[in-house]
């Protein structure tokens, strides 16, 4: 069977590519770079699923290149596997220290050879199917707040390093009455009234670069990149006014009689120390929401 994962094979001799891409070129996409320089470019445009890298090559070698790919998050979790002739105990440490998931000497065994990379693409996926599944809200399929945090610590740590650039703003949104809601329709129901609200907001943002998490039981959080305080509010707005265009009937919301939401905004300011406090200023407008009414954004 055909498996369309992308494997990039590095060597500075036409032969070896020649030889492997036999090997495998009947199973996966297998592209190639003849140095390392090249392949650091060719994954910077298109990241394969898995690497087999020579050692000894001109200019940077393969254990120069395995770092490289290790020291950035975004190659960091590739699979690379050696393919040298540098056959010592040393040789193959010095590999799997460099970060290499395995070690294969050659003159290789071609039926060896496809029996690890199909093993290592198996581990691969399983691992990045766990990433999303540890990043992911189960019920919503929104990011979960591990996912929120992590974001929001490395929004802060690209504005340390840019200072100049515009901060990124929160809404946090929270549903109105939903206990109410729970009481008089049922958990199923408002399980389902949940998933409703949370694909409305994620049908609100702008770009890839924002990101919408489930915060907490009934509460959501939209982190946007490079957004001004009214550009949020703007969007909070928009949102507020989707979910009540929704009109899932709520006979426990008062006169409203629909489900609706309160939201709070609240822009990173440079003076701010910790994620906490642009949290809680986002909090702290989101309670004023709920003191004057609901059904209203605040910043
Ligand atoms: P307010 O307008 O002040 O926000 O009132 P509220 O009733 O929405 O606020 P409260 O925090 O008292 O209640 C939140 C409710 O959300 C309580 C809980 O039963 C419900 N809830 C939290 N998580 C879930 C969930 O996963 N599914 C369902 N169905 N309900 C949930
Ligand atoms: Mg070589
Ligand atoms: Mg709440
Ligand atoms: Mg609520």
């Amino acid at each position: 069977m055909k498996n369309d994962s992308y494997i990039l094979v590095v060597d500075d001799q036409m032969a070896n590519i020649e030889s492997l891409g036999e090997s495998l070129a009947d199973q996966y996409d297998v592209r190639f770079a003849l140095s390392g320089q090249s392949a650091l470019e060719v994954i910077a445009k298109s990241k394969p699923d898995l690497i087999l890298l020579d050692i000894m090559m001109p200019d940077m070698n393969g254990y120069e290149v395995c770092r490289v790919l290790q020291s950035h998050p975004d190659t960091a979790q590739i699979p690379v596997i050696f393919i040298t002739a540098l056959a010592t105990p040393e040789e193959e440490t010095q590999g799997l220290d460099a970060g290499a998931v395995d070690y294969i000497v050659k003159p290789f065994n071609p039926s060896i050879v496809r029996a690890r990379v199909r093993n290592h693409l198996a581990l691969k996926y399983a691992n990045d199917q766990l990433r999303v599944l540890s990043l992911t809200d189960s019920l919503t399929g929104l990011a979960n707040r591990r996912h929120l945090f992590e974001r929001l610590s490395s929004e802060i740590e690209h504005l340390q390093a840019k200072p100049e650039t515009e901060p990124f703003a929160i809404i946090l949104i929270d549903i109105d009455y939903f206990k109410r809601y729970n009481d008089t329709y049922g958990h199923v129901a408002g399980d389902f009234c949940l998933q409703r609200v949370a694909g409305v907001i994620r049908s609100a943002l702008r770009s890839p670069a924002d990101l919408t998490a489930r915060y907490g039981g009934e509460e959501f959080c939209c982190l946007l990149h490079q957004a001004t305080l009214d550009e949020a509010r703007q969007i909070a707005e928009r949102i507020s006014q989707s979910v009540a265009d929704l009109e899932i009937p709520h006979l426990g919301a008062y006169e409203r009689q629909f489900v609706t939401v309160s939201a709070g905004v609240a822009q990173w300011q440079p003076h701010m120390a910790h994620i906490e406090s642009v949290l809680q200023a986002a909090d702290e407008a989101l309670y004023a929401a709920k003191a004057t009414g609901r059904n209203k954004v605040v910043c």
